[in-house]
């Protein structure tokens, strides 16, 4: 009897104790695995919503903010900091796309004049611009004359950037459009190439407005002399440009005077092989071919005076 007994409360014991222990368990667990979730979930969607605000404030006021000084009030200086911080010449082709360079205006007189080498770069670049043309008459009253850093004319705005004298001018499109040399030292030589071609601008100019009738054909005459300097360089490099690979500001500069050039003298480029060459596959390149068939080219003369 008491084998029985004992038997008995073992088998209740042990089936009590099993199946509370099961029901037990598992609804501790179900409950815990419910809390869990529900506290998972919570943490997610805290989390979804945090980065929902954070992805939203950031791309759309601090990028767009960040967009909008870039591109309307100094494009530069922002161009400038991403292209130093990070010095790659690759890179400055993707900044450009994101940051665009201008709006670009030229105040400048209806002529060619020193505005020529400029306008060509631009329009081989891509880059449009705004004219505003400047009547002599309107000139001589003085007010625009007295506000110009030099009293002189052509006036470059590139955002709220103004700048004074065509070669500074140049440099700047230079530094702007990837047209300035690979390094230091292709910059060096570019500028040097810019001076030749400016010296070689002053010669011209002084021959057209205080020469033309009493100098022009002693000006012809000396030419290949001057043409030669450039003809020995262009020869060296054998890449079709003054210095590197691909047109800088100072190619831009020397095609545009050999352009003036070869109206002055149509076969002034005969002894001058590479030269030749290079102001054909400079006529050649689409966007400056379209430029100088348009009539906001033709339309204005080489220089003031009307002599060409
Ligand atoms: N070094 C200056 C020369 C500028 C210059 O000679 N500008 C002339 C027109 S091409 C001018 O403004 N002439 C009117 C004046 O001097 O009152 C440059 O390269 O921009």
């Amino acid at each position: 009897m008491c084998i029985y007994i004992y038997v008995y409360i073992y088998i209740y014991t042990y089936i009590y104790i099993y199946i509370y222990t099961y029901i037990y368990t598992h609804i501790y667990i179900y409950i815990h695995i419910y809390i869990h979730t529900c506290v998972y979930i919570y943490i997610y969607i805290c989390v979804c919503i945090y980065m929902c605000i954070y992805i939203y404030v950031y791309v759309y006021i601090y990028v767009y903010i960040c967009i909008y000084v870039c591109v309307y009030v100094d494009g530069c200086v922002y161009r400038y900091i991403f292209i130093s911080v990070f010095s790659c010449n690759e890179l400055t082709h993707v900044l450009y796309l994101l940051f665009p360079v201008g709006p670009y205006t030229i105040t400048y007189f209806g002529v060619r004049g020193r505005c020529g080498a400029m306008r060509i770069m631009m329009a081989d670049q891509g880059q449009e611009w705004k004219e505003i043309l400047i009547d002599f008459a309107d000139w001589t009253k003085g007010d625009l004359k007295a506000s110009c850093v030099f009293g002189q004319l052509p006036k470059f705005e590139d955002g709220g950037l103004v700048l004074y004298q065509s070669n500074a001018i140049l440099r700047h499109l230079g530094r702007n459009h990837d047209a300035y040399g690979k390094d230091g030292k292709e910059a060096a030589l570019i500028d040097m190439m810019c001076d030749g071609v400016e010296d070689l601008r002053l010669k011209y100019v002084k021959m057209i407005y205080q020469e033309y009738d009493t100098g022009k054909d002693q000006y012809i005459k000396d030419l290949p002399n001057h043409l030669d300097k450039f003809e020995a360089v262009m020869a060296k490099n054998k890449t079709g440009f003054l210095v590197g690979n691909k047109p800088s500001f100072a190619d831009y500069g020397l095609f545009e005077v050999l352009l003036n050039h070869l109206v002055l003298c149509s076969s002034c480029l005969d002894t001058s092989p590479s030269l030749k060459s290079f102001v054909e596959k400079m006529s050649a390149r689409p966007k400056i071919k379209a430029f100088l068939s348009s009539d906001a080219y033709k339309k204005l003369p080489i220089n003031g005076n009307g002599k060409q």
